[in-house]
């Protein structure tokens, strides 16, 4: 206990001294005023229980991601795989009983998979190397219920390996998940009645890696790490050190990991095992920095449905009840996370963003029964998770052959393509944008050079502002794209207007709260206007824009798939 109290305690250093550096930096590069203030940049604040309004929300207001979440954050869409026994039996949810013999792909293909990633505009592919039924998609060194004990490619396939050199053929990104759940492992499987989930072990210091020789007898003793990775030392039961040792395994095996996805899922909640969130962390930390730990974990949390729906009102920055590295809370579920009424005494300030994880099917593995969402509702997903200040999660799902169906492929083409058409063109740029009222470092046409490290910020102690966009001819749009600088100035705006110029006067289309990383508004019958007014009328300390736009969408050319749904 004493080991992880001190980790904690030199986890939270650390990211103050990452907020330090952070404010350090900021007034340096600045020298604006508004960096000045009492309050640090930081990664990380305790609201206190004298702090005032004034001083809780400035903290709010300068607490910015850490690097990996910046990463993370500007991916914006991203795919999950689900691919495994259950596709083969046409189930959800397996039972740990499978043979390993009903895994066997006919024309398993990674590159396709990959094609199709691409070509949805995904950034990064999370496989799902393990699910609930505990059956590994490589041949991992400790349970023979991997692929290595399957038909396909003769026991001598490694999906994983596979995914990983197509990921990086075409530049994708790979994160991994691993379910923390696994049937195979509970100790009530007869199928394995030595299974170590739940098995009510001792804790032993265990060597990680293990030697799977002495696993049992004496985990003490490790197995010598690949070539530029260490060995590590937890006191762990069977199935952590179990979790552990495979987790090291999809971490030094495969190069670069960007995210690390655990599930909560329980399928069997009368079999109790306790998770050793800290050592998972911590290991995770040392092998792969840069890596988001997502979902039950403190850099990346689930949105609170799998509908693929954002908040409209979604702050990145939220209050936590313990300090994030151990992460003791509930799924945030509740429609109010962020807001000030909920920046309370005692609670931690952390950036913490939302991830809208969806399946392209109605299910997460494939079935033959199973409808495949349809273009158009497709899109209505990317404008309702990343145009609501979120990451999207998408779910492919490969058939029995091993390849995504042309159903979900043609689905997904025609959304990417809409949406890449809709993009292309920023109505915006060539216009002049003014502000009444402006920080002199921080000018309004940074919010249209196409960076999102320069910003436009208003004048030091100003919290609402108001930008005019003027443009040389008037033009035709229904989406507005806005996003805050929050890299450099965190999440601050509260409640924002637009208001398009109808050749006399103002008049008010939209009226929204948050804004984050990105929020796009769209709107079912087009404008035409040479003038359209941002209006920010609330905002925890000075407002920033890191780049504004005005789309019009495209429009599918040929008709939606028709859905069969039987
Ligand atoms: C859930 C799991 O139970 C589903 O099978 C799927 O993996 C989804 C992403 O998370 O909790």
């Amino acid at each position: 206990m004493k080991t992880i109290d001190m980790r904690i305690a030199s986890i939270i250093a650390a990211a103050l001294l990452i907020g330090a550096g952070a404010a350090l930096a900021q007034t340096g590069a600045g020298g604006d005023k508004s960096a000045q203030a009492s309050i640090s940049y930081s990664t990380l604040q305790h609201i206190d229980a004298g702090d005032s309004e004034a001083t809780i929300v400035e903290k709010a207001a300068k607490i910015l991601p850490r690097p990996n979440q910046t990463y993370w954050m500007r991916m914006e869409r991203t795919f999950f795989l689900h691919f495994g026994p259950n596709t083969f039996r046409g189930v959800e949810w397996g039972n740990g009983h499978e043979d390993p013999s009903i895994f066997n792909p006919t024309q398993f293909d990674a590159d396709q998979w990959m094609r199709t990633i691409k070509d949805g505009g995904g950034k990064m592919i999370i496989l799902v190397s393990k699910h609930h039924d505990g059956f590994a998609l490589w041949p991992t060194r400790y349970t023979k219920h991997s692929v290595a004990a399957s038909p396909w490619r003769d026991g001598r396939g490694d999906e994983v390996r596979e995914v990983a050199a197509a990921a990086h053929k075409y530049g994708i990104e790979l994160g991994v998940y691993l379910s923390p759940a696994d049937l195979y492992q509970l100790r009530t499987n007869p199928t394995n009645p030595a299974g170590y989930y739940g098995d009510g072990s001792a804790k032993m210091r265990s060597a990680i890696p293990t030697d799977p020789a002495s696993f049992k007898t004496d985990p003490s003793k490790g197995r010598t790490p690949p070539k530029g990775f260490k060995s590590f030392s937890y006191q762990v039961d069977d199935y952590n050190r179990y979790f552990l040792n495979q987790l090291y395994e999809l971490l030094t095996q495969y190069g670069p990991i960007r995210e690390v996805w655990f599930d909560g899922a329980n399928p069997d909640p009368s079999v109790h095992e306790t998770y050793d969130y800290a050592a998972w962390y911590d290991m995770i930390r040392h092998l792969q920095p840069q890596a988001i730990i997502a979902c039950k974990g403190p850099d990346v949390r689930w949105v609170g449905n799998e509908g693929g729906v954002g908040r409209t009102t979604e702050w990145s920055v939220i209050p936590v009840p313990d300090v994030p590295e151990t992460y003791r809370w509930p799924d945030q579920t509740q429609q109010d996370l962020g807001s000030r009424s909920k920046l309370v005494p005692g609670s931690y300030l952390w950036w913490y963003p939302a991830e809208t994880n969806v399946p392209i099917l109605h299910g997460w593995f494939w079935a033959a029964h199973k409808p495949v969402r349809t273009a158009t509702e497709l899109v209505d997903i990317y404008y309702q998770s990343v145009g609501r200040n979120s990451n999207w999660l998408l779910n492919l799902s490969p058939d029995t052959r091993g390849l995504i169906p042309d159903d979900q492929v043609a689905s997904l083409h025609q959304a990417s393509q809409l949406i890449r058409k809709t993009f292309a063109n920023n109505l915006a740029a060539g216009g002049q944008l003014i502000a009444d009222n402006s920080n002199a470092a921080h000018r309004p046409m940074l919010a249209l050079d196409r960076n999102l490290d320069t910003w436009w910020e208003a004048a030091p102690r100003h919290t609402d502002a108001a930008l005019t966009l003027k443009l040389p001819h008037p033009v035709t749009f229904d989406v507005v794209s806005l996003q805050e600088a929050v890299d450099h100035r965190s999440q601050r705006i509260e409640s924002f207007s637009i208001d398009v110029w109808d050749g006399s006067k103002w008049v008010e289309k939209d009226k929204q709260t948050t804004v984050g990383q990105k929020r796009l508004l769209r709107w079912d019958t087009p404008v035409t206007a040479d003038r359209v007014r941002i209006r920010i009328t609330r905002s925890r300390l000075e407002p920033t824009l890191a780049e504004i736009g005005l789309f019009k969408q495209a429009r599918l050319e040929q008709p939606a798939p028709v859905r069969v749904v039987p």
